[in-house]
């Protein structure tokens, strides 16, 4: 295995309900030759890279609904970003909206796939954690995930890129700590994530100012304790009306913002992993085998809100 390598979190600005599939697609193209022609093996793209962020809102015509999903990966029209990537030699992490049948019924996931720098698909990823509501509260900016999407059913899993052990997280997950520490256990050197981050929601006024400091602070803590590379790719920029945040970047496993997005636009963030600075980091502080007590965490996997008194 070799010392470094090169990520590139492929930033995308605005897609919009107008846009075909086609043209998004020659979008995500273009930047995987710019990720590729700067050095990288490795690229991430958003959540939902194919579409716009749609539950934003509240449909009901279920044929519109499931234009939004991908019902085969690829397809006629995802197919040029595989090809490229077999061209360019350049694996990437693609989110998208799944509308599969599994167990005899029609099944909605926020899903990424992993796809080796041959074209061929590695692994796949499915949202775990599902923020937002199922239908409108009045006054409130509405976040609707949880109308178009059952959390995901197939773990933490990693897979083997090349040699590297790379595991996927979707938006909100990446808040989570629980996400990062499954994929430290199941092997992850690195975490790919995608996600679409409105700038307003809901919350306390007197916090609103801190959004992208709440954006960067899990990832970088998420990496830190769990000594990963992480690259995210975020969607940016007025997306039909709502205003994405960005701030799409490179953490090391040292918890240091390595690359950063300046725009909010269609960016490629680069930056040159070193391996070895896992073990080093973990050298430091985290010999995970030797400290950790899993004895004492069980309340950790029992309860998943706190006990009221
Ligand atoms: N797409 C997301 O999962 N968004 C969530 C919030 C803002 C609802 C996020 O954590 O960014």
């Amino acid at each position: 295995m070799s010392r470094y390598l090169t990520l590139a979190a492929c930033q995308t600005g605005p897609i919009p309900r107008s846009a075909t599939r086609a043209e998004t697609v020659g979008r995500l193209v273009h930047l995987l030759e710019r990720a590729a022609a700067a050095g990288a093996t490795l690229a991430v793209f958003p959540e939902m890279a194919l579409t716009t962020f749609f539950p934003r809102w509240a449909l009901t015509d279920q044929r519109e609904i499931d234009a939004f999903y991908e019902t085969k990966m690829p397809s006629t029209d995802t197919q040029p970003l595989f090809d490229a990537a077999r061209r360019l030699k350049i694996g990437f992490a693609l989110g998208y909206a799944e509308l599969c049948e599994e167990q005899g019924r029609v099944r909605h996931f926020n899903t990424m796939d992993l796809v080796g720098a041959d074209g061929s698909l590695l692994g796949r990823y499915r949202k775990m954690h599902i923020p937002g509501s199922e239908t409108e509260e009045a006054g409130v900016t509405t976040h609707l995930e949880r109308r178009y999407f059952e959390p995901g059913n197939l773990g933490f899993p990693v897979f083997n890129f090349g040699g590297v052990r790379v595991g996927m997280a979707i938006c909100s997950d990446r808040r989570w700590p629980e996400t990062y520490r499954m994929l430290y256990l199941n092997g992850a050197q690195v975490v790919l994530v995608g996600y679409n981050t409105p700038l307003l929601l809901e919350e306390a006024p007197s916090i609103a100012h801190l959004r992208m400091f709440h954006n960067h602070l899990p990832m970088q803590a998420g990496a830190y304790q769990n000594t990963v590379w992480v690259a995210a790719a975020a969607k940016a920029g007025l997306e039909d009306g709502q205003a994405l945040i960005g701030g799409s970047c490179i953490i090391s496993p040292a918890g240091e913002l390595a690359a950063l997005a300046t725009s909010l636009g269609d960016e490629v963030v680069i930056h040159r992993a070193d391996l070895e600075l896992i073990t080093a980091c973990q050298r430091v502080n985290f010999d995970f085998a030797r400290y950790r007590r899993p004895s004492e965490y069980g309340l950790i996997v029992e309860r998943a809100g706190a006990i009221s008194k």
